[in-house]
């Protein structure tokens, strides 16, 4: 769970007055005892950091603090620390008790608000009261997004999660590396790319055209070849490549034309990274292993534009799945936005992993999914899973490669 660079996650800081509960809240969204907890206020000191996924929000960083009405010397010091954290998180959590709300919330809203950073405000200890009535009122005229919540309790954390994900920024971090943290400086990369009626007329597709940009953002150099020159070009080559990256639906012969040294993967599930989050998509791939003739699979297409996006998603995939299951499936296209609520009747979903979905609308889908314990993955990887290759193109990735290994044993 552990292969998101840091810099990737959403980082989240939680801030409020001393004893308010911070530390209970983050410890019951994460469902461990992460931060220490007690009725003495102060007991959280320095900023405490938790790195985890959480659905529906992916790789996120929580960040538990001091409270802001400590006092003393010390406890200016330790305000200040607090408050340091502003500044480097993504999102924030404005913890504060059904007594209703204090300068120090007021205070920590508006420097949230300076900074462009959006927050979720909680009310916890819902338990023992419910917050004043004319208190509420201003913060819908403010449009404060907030919930009651009792940690304790384990009350409306799934509202929390889910208004936090509503919350996030679309792009709360730095430019993902799409390849660049797999290579070192002076590393070859080969691309394969097929030049068929798909493609388009006179240049190279975006996940295509943004990997040969990575790589030279990152001191190394690639060949791009079309599948029928792989092989040969790779025995001309005198260093070995670094890695191989495909299209998807070459990965068959590019794995067979590939020295098993050489490490492959796909164009696909480098963009899993960026399109969801890959473990769990790795994890959903797994349940491919246990469709039997007769399941109903659910096939989500995004985009409508590309004549073979349809043939994938409609014609070739379900085809694949049905000769892997051995019998007939049941497959239920459905395109653009649409997503249906009950997604109880399918065995998977197979989402697409194309250039018009965001990474946040795929989260909110493996939410979804999630949620209904119904496995989803995408077409890159069940495209490699069908041909026999996901292990190997997944190798790079190994936590992604658990994943998938788990899903296969226990589907979902
Ligand atoms: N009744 C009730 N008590 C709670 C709830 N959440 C936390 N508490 C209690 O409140 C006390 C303070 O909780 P902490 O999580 O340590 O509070 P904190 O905001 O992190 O406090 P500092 O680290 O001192 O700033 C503890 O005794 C908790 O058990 C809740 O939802 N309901
Ligand atoms: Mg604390």
């Amino acid at each position: 769970m552990q292969d998101t660079p840091k810099g990737l996650r959403l980082h989240i800081g939680l801030f409020g007055r001393r004893n308010v509960g911070k530390s209970s809240l983050m410890n019951a969204l994460v469902g461990q005892s992460v931060s220490i907890v007690s009725d003495l206020a102060g007991t959280t000191t320095d900023p405490v950091e938790k790195t985890l996924e959480m659905a529906p929000l992916g790789p996120i960083v929580f960040v538990d603090t001091a409270g802001l009405d400590d006092v003393g010397a010390v406890g200016e010091m330790r305000k200040q620390r607090s408050l340091q954290v502003l500044d480097r998180v993504d999102l924030g959590i404005v913890v504060a008790t059904p007594e209703g709300l204090t300068d120090y919330e007021r205070d920590v809203m508006a420097l949230l608000t300076e900074r462009k950073t959006p927050f979720l405000l909680v009310f916890n200890k819902c338990d023992l009261g419910a917050p004043p009535t004319e208190c509420l009122a201003e913060l819908d005229r403010d449009k404060v997004v907030h919930v009651r919540a009792s940690a304790t309790e384990a009350q409306a954390l799934d509202q929390i999660k889910e208004a936090l994900f509503h919350l996030a920024p679309e792009n709360p971090v730095d430019e993902p590396r799409l390849i660049g943290d797999l290579l070192s400086p002076g590393d070859t990369v080969v691309l394969v790319v097929p030049i068929d009626l798909g493609a388009p007329k006179g240049r190279l597709i975006l996940p295509q055209v943004q990997t040969i940009r990575d790589v030279l953002d990152s001191d190394a150099s690639c060949v791009v070849v079309k599948e029928r020159e792989l092989a040969d070009t790779l025995s001309k080559m005198t260093v070995r490549p670094r890695i191989v990256v495909c299209d998807s639906q070459v990965v068959l012969k590019a794995s067979a034309d590939t020295p098993p040294e050489i490490p492959l993967t796909t164009f696909s599930i480098l963009m899993s990274r960026f399109k969801g989050d890959m473990i769990r998509l790795a994890h959903g791939a797994g349940a491919i292993n246990a469709l039997r003739p007769g399941d109903r699979v659910l096939i989500t297409e995004s985009c409508s534009h590309h004549s073979l996006a349809d043939d994938i998603g409609r014609v070739k995939i379900p085809r694949w799945l049905r000769q892997f299951a051995g019998g007939d499936l049941q497959t239920d296209v459905v395109a653009g936005k649409d997503f249906p609520d009950d997604l109880s009747p399918y065995a998977l979903v197979v989402q697409c992993g194309g250039c018009m979905v965001t990474r946040k609308m795929v989260l909110h889908r493996q939410y979804l999914a999630g949620r209904q314990n119904v496995p989803m993955t995408n077409y890159g990887m069940a495209i490699s899973q069908v041909q026999g290759v996901l292990e190997r193109t997944l190798a790079c990735f190994p936590a992604a490669l658990d994943a998938f290994r788990s899903g296969a044993r226990r589907p979902n």
